[in-house]
């Protein structure tokens, strides 16, 4: 079997997604998708002048040396562009293999480690009492892990808040919108934000927080204290990671579990927090880690630190990387969640798949390969728009992280 042709398909059902399909010369396609949010154009530009032309005439099968030539032959190494590029790259050829073979993805990954995925979604509300709302009203869809986040009393638009009555979703059309930011106040106000929850849903139900690499570390520290009697399953990005060092001194001081790494491209990012066991869970993704590839070699090496895996899910990455996730879920032995951010209706019908979720579990389905398609004829009809996501303010104007 050799690739015959590659295209990007760039569309905005509800969002923008970027997704390649590479077509061979016994017509098995497989789909990719190379979604990065807010830098769209520059992944499907980087594949469409740099990587497309260099794949026709391959052989679809040789996955690791196709990996090596893009990741070596580049010269250039890293960087979410790049590694969202291999990525797209290395998912459809995983699909393209699963096709071929006729069995799942997860088949090709060791076959199946549990029979379903446990994953979280996202509760939030304006304030305390509606964010305590939102949680039981998820856990009685069945979710048994759902994510927590509230409106701070006196800081405008805070991170995981819809705008009043929509779904949310970070990521607007047009320019920037900007967010505003108090340490002081959502250190004082979390506490008290989980105190609620965990009375109201007594101590079963699965709960997470993400920070979104808004505190130093020692701020951090006295959070991830304070949150200990109410047993989270994660502190999610606590801070930045950059200097993997920071992650030392919020371990030392507390025994919340820590997770991080959606904004991770590399192995190498995660490196040091894994094997001093500095974090829980890696949320490295599929579409922004390099691939299925790649992630299988930063699983494993996680595996040895018991580390185990909590993959990025948000409305960001495409149902090709929903599924790519749920197979790898479904088959690596340190598993540990997987985000499910749901998508819209209209996505859902752009991209028909096999997943589904049913008491609080998903399972990929079992058709061959990823089992994600893509309806060109409606993609077409919802062009890219730019988008953004926000940028963050402290109450003073200072820039800071979103
Ligand atoms: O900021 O998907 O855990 N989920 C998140 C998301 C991310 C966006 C970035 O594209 O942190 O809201
Ligand atoms: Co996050």
């Amino acid at each position: 079997m050799k690739i015959e042709s590659a295209k990007l398909i760039v569309c905005s059902p509800d969002r923008n997604f970027v997704t390649l399909k590479i077509v061979t010369d016994e017509g098995i396609y497989g789909l990719g998708d190379a979604t990065l949010n807010g830098r769209e154009l520059a992944v499907a530009w980087y594949l469409t002048e740099h990587v497309l032309p260099c794949l026709i005439g391959r052989d679809p099968f040789q996955i690791e040396d196709i990996w090596q030539y893009l990741y070596r032959g580049a010269y250039w190494r890293r960087g979410p562009v790049t590694m969202s590029a291999i990525a797209a790259v290395d998912m459809a050829l995983w699909d393209i293999k699963g096709k071929a073979l006729n069995t799942p993805v997860y088949n090709l990954l060791g076959g199946k480690s549990r029979e379903g995925v446990l994953v979280y979604t996202h509760a939030n509300g304006a304030d305390i009492a509606e964010a305590v709302d939102s949680v039981q009203r998820h856990a009685a869809e069945g979710y048994l892990a759902v994510r927590a986040q509230s409106g701070v009393p006196g800081v405008a638009s805070s991170y995981g808040v819809p705008k009043s009555g929509k779904p949310y979703e970070p990521a607007e059309r047009g320019l920037p919108s900007e967010s505003l930011w108090s340490t002081e106040k959502y250190l004082n106000f979390v506490p008290k934000l989980f105190d609620a929850v965990r009375n109201a849903c007594g101590e079963d139900l699965h709960l997470l927080h993400d920070v979104h690499h808004r505190l130093t570390p020692i701020e951090a520290a006295r959070l991830g204290k304070a949150l200990e009697p109410y047993h989270l399953f994660w502190m999610e990005d606590p801070t930045p990671a950059e200097n993997q060092d920071a992650f030392r001194l919020i371990r030392e001081h507390t025994v919340t579990p820590i997770a991080t790494g959606e904004v991770f491209n590399s192995f190498w990012d995660a490196h040091d927090l894994i094997r001093n066991q500095w974090i829980d869970y890696l949320r490295m993704t599929i579409v922004h880690g390099g691939g299925i590839t790649a992630l299988k070699k930063a699983a494993d090496f996680a595996a040895v630190y018991q580390v185990r895996t909590g993959f990025h899910g948000a409305t960001d990455l495409s149902p090709v990387t929903m599924a790519a996730a749920l197979h790898f879920g479904l088959a690596v032995h340190n598993f540990g969640i997987q985000e499910h951010m749901p998508h819209t209706k209209l996505t859902d019908e752009v991209f028909p798949h096999a997943y589904s979720f049913n008491a609080g579990y998903m399972y990929p389905g079992d058709a061959p390969g990823l089992g994600v398609d893509i309806d060109e004829a409606l993609a077409a009809k919802y062009p890219y728009q730019r988008a953004y996501l926000p940028i963050a303010r402290k109450l003073d104007g200072t820039l800071t992280d979103w």
